[in-house]
């Protein structure tokens, strides 16, 4: 999506640089990642997702599918993570961190599409593995309420799957395990070719992107050892000091 047309008075008279994020929901991770390899100066907004702090009027205003992050940049909305890296990298200066050979360049833009869609299986199975408790922190009338108040059918669809915890679920679960196991096989063969990085010669944004999803992963207690290029390359992300300030040090 990208930049976004925010109808927000508050969003578009934001100068600066502008996170809404929650500490833990990865997407906000990647972006943080991306600020801080960049050393771009922000200001957090942090949104409390076990709170509900994304289903305001205030939130939907400027990110109508009622999730965190958004970045807000001298009043210019940008929605989904991704597309929030790149526009951070493309905006601000410093190391460039998308490669110049068209070759490599669309490999990384593969790899970006692939972890957008990995967020439907690492959000299942983060919900299963990690904020379990979460299950029995919503209630039907809960869920209702956020649909009332303007949560994507998406939203409202997962979490309905989550807390009834039947058979809709146990499918999502398994399609989660499938997917993420198939993607990740895929970065195998990817780093096979490259033998450092996902983005090629250098660390850019694919690396940036699929790190806080190894992260997770390897949160929810997923190992994969016949991908041991992938083992290897996510805990060598994981070490970076970079890393450290913007992913782990916000653990609780
Ligand atoms: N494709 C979006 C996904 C954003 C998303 O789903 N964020 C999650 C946290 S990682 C969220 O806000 N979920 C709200 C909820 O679970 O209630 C992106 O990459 O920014």
């Amino acid at each position: 999506m990208g930049v976004f047309e925010s109808q927000s008075e508050v969003a578009k008279s934001l100068r600066g640089v502008h996170l809404y994020h929650f500490a833990l929901s990865n997407c906000s991770q990647r972006c943080r990642f991306a600020l801080e390899l960049k050393g771009v100066k922000w200001h957090s907004h942090h949104r409390d997702l076990s709170k509900r702090e994304h289903i305001t009027p205030e939130h939907l205003a400027s990110n109508p599918n009622g999730v965190a992050p958004t970045l807000v940049h001298d009043g210019v909305v940008v929605l989904e993570s991704n597309d929030i890296i790149d526009y951070i990298d493309e905006t601000f200066p410093g190391v460039d961190f998308k490669p110049k050979n068209p070759a490599e360049a669309k490999a990384v833009r593969d790899l970006l599409d692939s972890s957008s869609q990995a967020h439907t299986a690492i959000k299942a199975l983060s919900h299963e593995y990690l904020i379990s408790a979460r299950r029995q922190q919503i209630s039907l009338r809960d869920i209702h309420d956020m649909k009332k108040a303007g949560a994507s059918d998406e939203l409202i669809g997962f979490l309905s799957d989550y807390c009834s915890n039947g058979k809709e679920w146990a499918d999502r679960l398994d399609a989660a395990h499938k997917d993420a196991r198939a993607r990740v096989l895929e970065l195998e063969r990817r780093l096979k070719v490259t033998e450092r990085w996902l983005s090629g010669p250098a660390f850019g944004l694919a690396d940036m992107s699929w790190a806080v999803n190894y992260y997770r992963l390897a949160q929810c207690r997923m190992s994969f050892p016949d991908a041991p290029m992938y083992e290897e390359w996510g805990a060598s992300v994981v070490e970076m000091p970079a890393f450290q300030t913007a992913v782990v040090n916000y653990r609780p």
